[in-house]
């Protein structure tokens, strides 16, 4: 039977799953393999699903609910994938404040559908910026203790732990987090990597061949403290057309949007797990991002484009009430919109707080 490599990336919101995702997609690709890639949310109208879709890429979304809650949808995505020859390769992006995925995902995957699917190494990204504050357990980590422990959880239960954005860490930095790390996880192997440069990826992509024991790091953990941690962030999904007057600066309106939330969100000291925005127009996209309160707003994915109209998805995780959240993002859409003299139609906004994990499995003894 043709085995499927199931690949899944965890890691904190912002930590660079997708960026990871995007780039082992092209690397596969280019080897000539047949790649699908699983996007996940607790809602619909997602970044990341436009972002990797205009990318080229065949993507099925999750949207409503983790994979954990939500596994048989993952199953029936994965086989809806490559229509009619299926893939050799299915990436998976889990949402980034779910943990306990050992457990939900892949070992029932591991149970269930041994014969279909061949496990890699469950690989785990480590974001500086957080990972920094909440390893070194400062009063200051920007989120409670309860958002905290899904950050570490998520690092347990890794085979492989990813320090990403070697890019922009000094090597100072990068052993003060690594120091850090071995504090509190002793003997997981980690790679140092880049996913916006593609350093250390021929040992990610050599690691991710590797055949042997993974996915067995079952956790020990307290699902109350889990969902009150979750319940903590603020979410936000939003979509709407924005009609200018004149052609305008798809970029420019789409980092200073982001950049008028980072403000915003500064003055109130809120911290921001990941807020993103995407504007697409016929083919052509951009996406500016923010990772934390300590990070500058930042084009990714600059589109180049001028527009008369474009499609803007924004996805906000936020330590903060949702409702307020919702008042502020649509606000700076609308001051961001107003400055180059753009109507906005809002097609549709979610905001709430991620309900309790309610796995459809949860294995506890390895088979
Ligand atoms: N400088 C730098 N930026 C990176 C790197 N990896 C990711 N980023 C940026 O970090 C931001 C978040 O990256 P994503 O790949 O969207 O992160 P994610 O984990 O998928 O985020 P969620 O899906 O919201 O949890 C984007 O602006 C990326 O361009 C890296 O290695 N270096
Ligand atoms: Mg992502």
């Amino acid at each position: 039977m043709h085995q499927i490599r199931f690949i899944m990336i965890g890691g904190f919101l912002g930590a660079g799953k997708t960026t990871t995702l995007a780039r082992l997609a092209r690397h596969y690709t280019e080897q000539g393999l047949r790649v699908g890639i699983v996007t996940n949310d607790q809602a619909a109208d997602l970044v990341d699903t436009n972002l990797l879709r205009s990318q080229g890429f065949d993507v099925g979304e999750v949207a409503g609910a983790c994979f954990c809650c939500s596994f048989d949808d993952l199953m029936t995505t994965v086989s809806g994938l490559g229509q009619d020859r299926r893939p050799d390769v299915i990436l998976a992006e889990p949402v980034g404040s779910c943990t306990d995925l050992v457990a939900t995902v892949i070992q029932p995957i591991r149970q269930l559908f041994d014969a279909e699917f061949r496990i890699a190494p469950y690989s785990v990204i480590l974001k500086p910026s957080h990972g920094r504050r909440i390893l070194s357990g400062g009063r200051r980590a920007g989120f409670s203790p309860k958002a905290a422990y899904i950050f570490t959880k998520q690092l347990e239960e890794a085979d492989l732990i990813l320090l990403n954005r070697m890019d922009e860490l000094t090597a100072e930095q990068a052993d003060e987090l690594m120091a850090l790390l071995r504090q509190r996880i002793t003997e997981t192997p980690v790679l140092k990597i880049s996913a916006r440069t593609g350093s250390g990826f021929s040992e990610l992509v050599e690691w991710l061949d590797r055949q042997g024991d993974f996915g067995r790091r079952l956790l020990d953990i307290d699902y109350d403290v889990y969902a009150e941690g979750e319940a903590e962030l603020g979410w936000l999904n939003t979509s709407l057309q924005l009609r200018p007057a004149q052609p305008a600066d798809l970029d420019a309106f789409l980092l200073d949007l982001v950049e008028r939330l980072r403000r915003r969100l500064a003055e109130q000291s809120l911290e921001t797990a990941h807020l993103k925005a995407i504007g697409l127009q016929d083919g052509f996209f951009g996406v500016a991002n923010l990772v934390s309160s300590d990070s500058p707003a930042e084009l990714s994915l600059p589109s180049g484009c001028r527009v008369d109209a474009a499609d803007i998805i924004v996805n906000a995780r936020v330590a903060c009430d949702p409702a307020e959240l919702e008042e502020l993002v649509t606000e700076a859409i609308r001051t961001a919109a107003g400055r180059i003299g753009a109507e906005v139609v809002f097609r549709g906004t979610q905001s709430f707080r991620p309900g309790r994990p309610e796995p459809t499995h949860r294995i506890t003894e390895l088979s």
